[in-house]
């Protein structure tokens, strides 16, 4: 199993870098990113995530019986946003940054080019949670987490959280 590096790793302030070769060993690494995020009940990755500073994220929105599969699973690779607009505040989380949740400004729809695992052109629009949680995965290629958008309080309040709970773990 990939293991999902946490705050304060600085390997999650890595730029990721351009995917250029779409062969066997990207698919297996994908196919291990995804085992990894359903195991930690995660709805999205990026690489750099699992330590792997390449342009490319996951997302397994569940479904209406509230359940994940690989039916509905994006695969994204080199991201481009084309037209963004609108506003929407979301509460997130983020496996890198476990137990700790805060409402987020976000773009409310998006437009975007990627490719699949195959390296073909796509486009897709997007609103609502999957438009929130491409914008979320798109700043870790950028070595941003969610917590640098926070205010200065919030900010200071979660590091003091984060830190209490980081003390409670490792003693437990
Ligand atoms: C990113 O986040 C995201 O703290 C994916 O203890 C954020 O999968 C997508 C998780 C907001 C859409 C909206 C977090 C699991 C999962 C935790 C996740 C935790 C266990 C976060
Ligand atoms: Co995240």
């Amino acid at each position: 199993m990939l293991e999902i590096i946490t705050y304060p790793d600085k390997r999650l302030k890595l730029r990721s870098k351009e995917v250029t070769r779409f062969d066997a060993s990207l698919h297996s690494f994908l196919d291990d990113m995804y085992n990894a995020m359903l195991h930690a009940n995660g709805i999205g990755l990026a690489a750099i995530q699992v330590a792997n500073p390449i342009n490319a994220l996951i997302i397994n929105l569940p479904d209406e019986n509230d359940e994940q599969s690989k039916a509905t699973l994006l695969e994204i690779i080199n991201p481009k946003i084309l037209e963004a607009g609108g506003h929407q505040f979301y509460q997130e989380g983020c496996l890198s940054v476990p137990g700790f949740y805060e409402d987020i400004e976000r773009f409310e729809t998006i437009t975007l080019s990627y490719q699949n695992r195959h390296g073909e052109s796509c486009e897709l629009e997007a609103n609502a949670l999957l438009s929130v949680a491409i914008q979320h995965e798109m700043d870790h290629l950028l070595g941003k987490l969610f917590i640098e958008k926070l205010s200065y309080a919030r900010r200071k309040k979660f590091e003091k959280e984060y830190k209490k709970a980081q003390k409670a773990k490792k003693v437990s």
